[in-house]
């Protein structure tokens, strides 16, 4: 953290990102309550956004933001804390259709992943995504208090922004990171706007990305659709007199503080609570799944690994309990309805073909949890299990880990998530192979205490060290390094 604050040596940093870090919601007795999303991307950067201060710009979403922002219609500070200023874009509800639930996530989210939805490309999505990128580049350049300001641009929301915030200021330092995967290029050339969508990354100082293996796609569409030069040994694009690098830089957590560990209950207290709360008997193993209810996150087949499990090890029919957490997210578009639709009727399928005793063993909590719920949830279980068709790196895995001090519970983990290539210790499944991931949970409900030990003793160093304050402090030196380079050249 004190790294980082000393790397930007007074910098002024500007975070752009669509979700913001918390959300302000009146409450039925009509009391503002505060809200963390559900969301990778605020885990990972709100950290990070509190030891740099700035400015975090974001679409106000919650039902009482407005209820907050200062006099001026402009901020508002953190709860409890004013490490950094939050300015809230509101967005029509036409906007947020078009530009959020449209093209984000009906067109580029599906293009994306490798999960087999079919993206959906409108024209008039397409000018709304145009227009808010226009919007949220507009409120970066009025945020500015120099012409040299540090832009972090976060996600798929935002491919065009970079270009329109570099045109005027031409030398801001822009840091994309995008937070999905990058198809191969024949995927991606199906985007109508493909091209549009390079050149608004290419504004970029930095085009970041989880694994190499995504920043060789970027790299491999720059070059079939783009008259651009690319320089394979530097990572580095020429595109209109403009350079920009492009490197994996692997996103993570903050590791947990002492204090914070100390505060935590034992994981044989939060196993005795989630018990109590969820009617499990201590003598059950318990298994956990928590994500945004989304279909990239491989949750049917979960189940379904599930149900294989109890079908091959009767033993396990009354002894083991699965406990899936799923955040509601995207609602009202009809792909999310019809799947959310379809795992409930598989739980409810498993259920009544396994439940013993009254008791069923998968137990679904379609709802928002909060942080301290889902970590005793991580405390309390044998197993965690993440199984994404396709994710670009997948942090509730990080998150299992970081939460079990005691070095014991098992991480069940798809090879399709860039997390497998920082987590080899965990038992590494093909979601799409339910006997592979049966087998996989059966292996981690009967592995021996010390072999645990030593697969999450590995697992929680590596998450120790590559931390979330890693991976933007290596952006930063990067970009300081090039911001040089340019000092250095101008000179000449
Ligand atoms: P996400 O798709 O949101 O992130 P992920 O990285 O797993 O996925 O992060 C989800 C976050 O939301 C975690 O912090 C988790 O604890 C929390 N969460 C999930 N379900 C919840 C629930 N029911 N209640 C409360 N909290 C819940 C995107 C990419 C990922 C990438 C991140 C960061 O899709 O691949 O890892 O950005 O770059």
């Amino acid at each position: 953290q004190s790294l980082l604050r000393t790397q930007l040596r007074g910098d002024q940093v500007i975070v752009v990102s669509n979700r913001e870090p918390y959300l302000h919601e009146r409450g039925e007795d009509g009391q503002i309550v505060v809200r963390r999303p559900a969301s990778g991307l605020v885990t990972a950067v709100e950290p990070v956004m509190r030891a740099c201060s700035g400015t975090w710009i974001a679409h106000g979403s919650g039902s009482a933001d407005r209820a907050v922002v200062d006099r001026n219609d402009r901020v508002s500070l953190p709860p409890g804390q004013d490490e950094y200023r939050l300015r809230r874009l509101w967005l029509t509800p036409e906007e947020e259709q078009g530009y959020y639930y449209g093209f984000a996530n009906e067109g580029l989210w599906p293009l994306c992943h490798v999960a087999h939805v079919r993206p959906v490309f409108r024209e008039s999505d397409w000018q709304c995504y145009r227009e808010v990128n226009q919007r949220f580049a507009d409120a970066v350049v009025s945020e500015a208090r120099s012409d040299d300001p540090i832009v972090l641009v976060q996600d798929y929301h935002f491919a065009l922004l970079p270009a329109m915030v570099r045109r005027r200021l031409p030398r801001a330092t822009i840091l994309t990171f995008w937070h999905i995967p990058w198809p191969n290029s024949e995927s991606f050339g199906i985007c109508p706007w493909r091209t549009e969508l390079l050149e608004g990354l290419l504004g970029s100082t930095i085009v970041g990305f989880h694994t190499p293996y995504h920043c060789k796609n970027f790299l491999d569409a720059v070059d079939r659709y783009l008259e651009a030069r690319i320089e394979h040994e530097h990572s580095t694009v020429s595109y209109r007199g403009e350079q920009s690098l492009v490197q994996s830089y692997p996103i993570s957590i903050a590791w947990p503080s002492p204090e914070a560990v100390a505060a935590m209950p034992s994981p044989a207290e939060c196993r005795r609570r989630i018990g109590a709360e969820l009617d499990i008997p201590p003598d059950h193993r318990l298994a956990v799944g928590v994500d945004r209810f989304d279909y990239t996150k491989g949750i049917l087949e979960r189940l379904h690994a599930v149900e294989r499990l109890l079908e091959k090890h009767p033993r396990w029919r009354d002894h083991f309990t699965f406990v899936q957490v799923a955040a509601p997210t995207r609602a009202v578009l009809e792909e999310y309805q019809a799947f959310q639709q379809r795992i409930e009727a598989l739980a409810r399928r498993i259920n009544q073909r396994f439940g013993a005793g009254g008791r069923d063993p998968v137990r679904l909590l379609a709802r928002h949890h909060e942080h301290d719920a889902v970590n005793r949830l991580f405390r309390a279980a044998d197993v965690c299990l993440v199984t994404s068709l396709h994710d670009g790196m997948n942090l509730v895995s990080k998150e299992f880990v970081a939460a079990r001090d005691d070095e014991q519970g098992v991480l069940v983990l798809s090879r399709f998530a860039g997390a497998a290539r920082d987590l080899p210790e965990a038992l590494v499944v093909n979601p799409y192979h339910v006997e592979e991931v049966a087998d996989a949970l059966h292996q981690a409900l009967t592995m021996p205490v010390g072999e645990q030990r030593e697969r999450m003793a590995h697992l929680r160093s590596t998450v120790r060290e590559a931390n979330v304050y890693r991976w933007a402090g290596r952006m930063l030196t990067d970009a300081a390094r090039w911001r040089l380079r340019e000092r250095v050249s101008l000179r000449v």
